[in-house]
């Protein structure tokens, strides 16, 4: 059976954003192409996504720096860690 995996971003406070469904795809191909790191753009920014250290920041503010995580789809749900929402849309 196929699992389905998602990828999540810290918040500045507790628990992780999903990431939206265009960046999870971006993600989830460069991963299983073993990439250590890509380039992507959310919200027309430019990020770094690093698959070796589990993070992300912008390439022009390389401080700024959030971890990532992946996680399989229903393992999500039992309460791992807070999610807060989607992409910066709240739920709940
Ligand atoms: N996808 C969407 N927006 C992002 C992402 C991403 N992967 N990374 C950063 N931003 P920074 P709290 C986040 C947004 O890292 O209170 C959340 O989505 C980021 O949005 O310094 O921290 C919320 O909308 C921020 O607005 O480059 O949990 C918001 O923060 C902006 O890019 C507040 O959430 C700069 O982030």
């Amino acid at each position: 059976k196929n699992k389905v995996f998602k990828w999540f971003y810290e918040g500045k406070t507790s628990g992780y954003w999903a990431f939206d469904e265009r960046s999870n795809l971006e993600l989830e191909n460069a991963f299983h192409d073993k990439k250590d790191k890509i380039v992507i753009s959310i919200a027309g920014f430019s990020y770094c996504i690093d698959f070796v250290r589990l993070i992300q920041y912008p390439i022009n503010h390389p401080e700024r720096v959030r971890k990532i995580k992946r996680c399989e789809e229903l393992n999500t749900e039992n309460g791992d860690f807070k999610i807060k929402g989607i992409a910066g849309l709240r739920v709940s």
